[in-house]
């Protein structure tokens, strides 16, 4: 990949109902308006959304039938078609990293980690074998973990409908991320406080952002290499 100005590759992760979606809108729409205001060809998209599943491909449909419950997978069968989902559309994030264009995505490898390894108390699932699969993904220059207590988040709409949304889940698939956040690091892993109000929380995010959007000369690294 050129090592050019690019576009800037952000993740927004923490648990279900943390605010995730919520959050990228509104961060697309900040550096749109923020790059829009900056330049002259105002036209040209400058962040897009993506979102992990991308239930719209046929892995993805396997993925959303899974998730309610119409199906039933072995959980390193799905593991897998998780991580296949990103890999299939690693190329567009290069695509669109190389053009110059910032992506926002909702979730990623570390969903996919957390997720799966907390079974692993029953299951063959380790934190190790999990991320086997996510290593070599292109890698977000940040990722943005919105952190509210499980039952917290319970409180907010729409909770409790697909496969994973319980409380002793979501328990155990933060711990989960805490591993994550501590083997990526401080410097592109931040916490930010999710049980705040909507504005609070993006423009803490905001605030974390604006100085990674200015970062774009350096060349997208690959995850855990
Ligand atoms: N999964 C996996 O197992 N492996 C993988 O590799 C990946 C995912 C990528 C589907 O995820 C499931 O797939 C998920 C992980 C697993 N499992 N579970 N459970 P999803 O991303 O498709 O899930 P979703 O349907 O989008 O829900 P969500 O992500 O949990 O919600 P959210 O995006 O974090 O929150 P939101 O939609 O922005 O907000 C939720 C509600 O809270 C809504 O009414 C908002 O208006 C409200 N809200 C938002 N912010 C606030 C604040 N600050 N205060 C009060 N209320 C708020
Ligand atoms: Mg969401």
């Amino acid at each position: 990949m050129s090592s050019l100005a690019r576009g800037v590759f952000i993740v927004i992760e923490g648990l279900d109902r943390s605010g995730k979606s919520t959050q990228v809108a509104r961060l697309v729409d900040r550096i749109q308006s923020a790059t829009t205001d900056a330049s002259s060809s105002g036209s040209t998209p400058r962040a897009v959304p993506l979102k992990f599943p991308d239930r719209t491909t046929a892995i993805g449909k396997m993925i959303d039938a899974y998730l309610r419950s119409e199906s039933d997978l072995d959980d390193h069968a799905i593991h897998l078609l998780f991580s296949a989902n990103r890999w299939e559309l690693a190329p567009k994030i290069e695509a669109l990293l190389a053009s110059g264009t910032t992506i926002v995505a909702d979730r990623y490898a570390f969903s996919g980690i957390a997720f799966s390894a907390q079974k692993s108390p029953h299951l063959n699932l380790t934190f190790e074998w999990c991320k086997a699969p996510e290593i070599g993904l292109p890698a977000p220059d940040l990722t943005l973990f919105l952190d509210v207590k499980p039952e917290i988040a319970m409180q907010r709409g729409g909770y409790g409908e697909e496969r994973y949304e319980k409380q002793e889940v979501q328990t155990r698939v933060r711990q989960v991320f805490e591993r994550i956040g501590e083997e990526i690091g401080a410097d592109r892993w931040v916490v930010i406080d999710a049980g705040q109000d909507r504005d609070k929380v993006g423009d803490d995010i905001w605030n974390r952002v604006v100085p990674v959007l200015r970062d774009t000369h350096k060349p997208v690294t690959r995850l855990w290499h």
